[in-house]
């Protein structure tokens, strides 16, 4: 997160780190949003190509530090949208299922999905939460950070992308200016989140905090009964 602020993980009690064991070890791989006791939202493209091996994943809740506290998981299943593009970063999303059920408390919580009808207007303010680096080169917090930014209209979002990348149905802008404040590396993910509703993942974007490219997020009202289809 670019110009974020520290948060306690009580005010985002959704929030949960994604780690993925391996021959070296645990490394950390993305964030991703607690939306039932036993299941978890991701991007694709942070655990595409570990599909076959969800049992190397495991989340972390309830914790406001990188490196300790909080409890983990063992992911046990895990469903990649079958549309997701590597090329283009549509339908970059992914259901995680843990192997027990989670514990909630003050500090862990689900949060709701946006559905179908929901209304998203631009200039709305939300709240993106992560503990990716905070510039583009730059280090990874030991604690979490949030930013609250502004949805961008999709002719807006389209228009700053138009020689880059196309900005889809399925995807949602964000940013905030003075200070610029974004999602950046590592935050992929991670929850964007309004009046106590997930709208967003955090997906790509063209740098973080550039004023002149908003941060992308996947659009969760669109991929709502994908999402349920999945819980089963
Ligand atoms: C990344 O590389 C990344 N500013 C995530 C978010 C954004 C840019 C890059 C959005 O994971």
């Amino acid at each position: 997160i670019v110009n974020g602020f520290e948060i306690n993980i009580s005010e985002v009690p959704y929030h949960a780190m994604l780690w993925r064991e391996s021959t070296v070890g645990l490394s950390y791989t993305c964030g991703a949003a607690i939306i039932t006791s036993n299941v978890l939202l991701t991007a694709a493209h942070c655990v595409k190509s570990f599909e076959s091996i969800p049992s190397s994943f495991r989340v972390i809740v309830g914790t406001s530090y990188r490196l300790s506290g909080g409890d983990s998981y063992k992911v046990s299943k895990l469903y990649v949208h079958e549309n997701y593009s590597p090329l283009t970063l549509e339908h970059d999303i992914a259901v995680l299922v843990t192997s027990k059920k989670i514990k909630f408390g003050k500090n862990v919580d689900a949060i709701s999905i946006a559905k179908p009808n929901i209304n998203i207007p631009p200039g709305i303010s939300a709240l993106v939460s992560g503990f990716g680096t905070t510039s583009y080169q730059g280090s990874v917090p030991g604690t979490l950070l949030a930013a609250w930014v502004n949805i961008v209209s999709q002719q807006e979002c389209s228009q700053a992308y138009r020689q880059l990348a196309m900005i889809t149905s399925g995807m949602i802008c964000a940013s905030a200016n003075n200070p610029p404040r974004d999602a950046c590396r590592g935050d992929s993910g991670g929850p964007l989140a309004t009046d106590n509703t997930l709208i967003g993942i955090v997906s790509w974007g063209e740098g973080c905090a550039n004023i002149t490219y908003p941060g992308v997020y996947t659009r969760v009202s669109n991929y709502y009964s994908w999402i349920i289809n999945k819980l089963g």
